[in-house]
């Protein structure tokens, strides 16, 4: 039986979200996530009330060009820079995204990436792994460097960076952050950090953390020249988003030594990944999985079906989406 509403889903979730949105509309659901053009996602846009994206589908002015009908977007992340949300909100749809739920899983990846960096974790299985340790291994093979004790540097301290510096504690580190604007004092006590400029964040940090939202300020906010304040010894940890670093220039540091290591899981025009990066035994890669356990990506699928389905006029939270980011649309009536 149509349901009349229509709901557009770019890519699988799971099956007891897509019950609870089937409950209420009907679903066109893909089948795998993908890269589409922009002709393929306009068109995928036709004719839906509503739609939930992720970070690979770009949904600006062109997406929704001549959709009247689309009245919702619910982006499946806590960062949006894939949403155009001066032209949703031009257009009166409602946009949402995912904060709170992946910050805390996303802070231990951060740990989980620094630490394999900082000790080698990658490099040293992949030697196991290609039977190169019965030929013998020296006392001074596989020195990393320390985690414990050091300075950490969070550049962006939001949730997820506080997060993140909340950690540290527990690894006898000072943590020093930058941001656009400082912490309330008592923030700044209960994660122990202390805001410095951005030229002291690189040349003080031993490591650096980068979870800073992308957008036309951030970008290449780590360079060649930002690379070159850092400490040789530093490990770099970007959980935000590609276009944050020049991979080239990172690249270049790394293989000369001008950084100890990196700990990368997003990169400039991913999933395609800058191959002078995967050459580099001293970077730790992963395909954009920070948010990824099961707890949470659960809690993201049903955060943007509670969010769709609000917007959508349905449910207890209905014309209240719990994480509206463009309360100013007022909604397609
Ligand atoms: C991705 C993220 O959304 O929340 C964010 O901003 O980058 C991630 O959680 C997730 O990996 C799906 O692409």
């Amino acid at each position: 039986m149509s349901k009349q509403q229509r709901v557009w889903v770019s890519r699988p979730l799971f099956p007891e979200v897509l019950a609870t949105l089937a409950q209420h509309v009907d679903l066109c659901v893909e089948t795998k996530e993908s890269k589409r053009t922009p002709e393929q996602l306009h068109a995928k846009l036709a004719d839906v009330d509503g739609a939930i994206v992720g970070l690979s589908d770009r949904i600006d002015a062109a997406a929704i060009a001549g959709h009247h009908r689309l009245r919702a977007v619910a982006n499946l992340g806590v960062g949006y820079n894939n949403l155009d949300l001066a032209a949703l909100t031009a257009a009166g749809i409602i946009a949402t995204n995912t904060p709170d739920v992946l910050t805390q899983t996303t802070a231990d990846y951060a740990w989980a990436l620094l630490l394999a960096a900082a000790r080698r974790v990658s490099s040293a299985e992949r030697w196991l792994r290609a039977g190169r340790w019965r030929g013998g291994m020296r006392f001074d093979d596989w020195l990393g460097v320390d985690v414990h004790g050091k300075t950490l540097g969070i550049l962006g301290m939001g949730r997820i960076g506080q997060a993140v510096a909340r950690r540290a504690s527990g690894f006898d580190m000072r943590v020093i952050y930058h941001n656009r604007s400082r912490l309330p004092e008592a923030v700044e006590r209960d994660c122990r950090a202390t805001w410095v400029d951005k030229t002291a964040l690189l040349q003080q940090a031993d490591h650096l953390v980068l979870v800073l939202p992308y957008g036309a300020q951030s970008h290449h906010a780590i360079g060649a020249a930002e690379l070159d304040m850092m400490k040789r010894t530093a490990v770099l940890v970007n959980i935000a988003r590609g276009g944050i670093v020049d991979d080239a220039a990172l690249a270049v540091a790394l293989r000369d030594g001008r950084l100890a290591a990196a700990g990368l899981d997003v990169f400039e025009g991913e999933p395609a990944v800058n191959p002078a990066l995967r050459e580099l035994d001293n970077a730790v890669l992963s395909p954009h999985i920070a948010s990824a356990s099961a707890d949470t990506r659960r809690a993201m699928a049903q955060l943007a079906a509670d969010n769709l389905l609000a917007a959508l006029g349905f449910g207890p939270q209905a014309g209240h989406p719990p994480s509206w980011l463009n309360p100013e649309a007022r909604g397609r009536a």
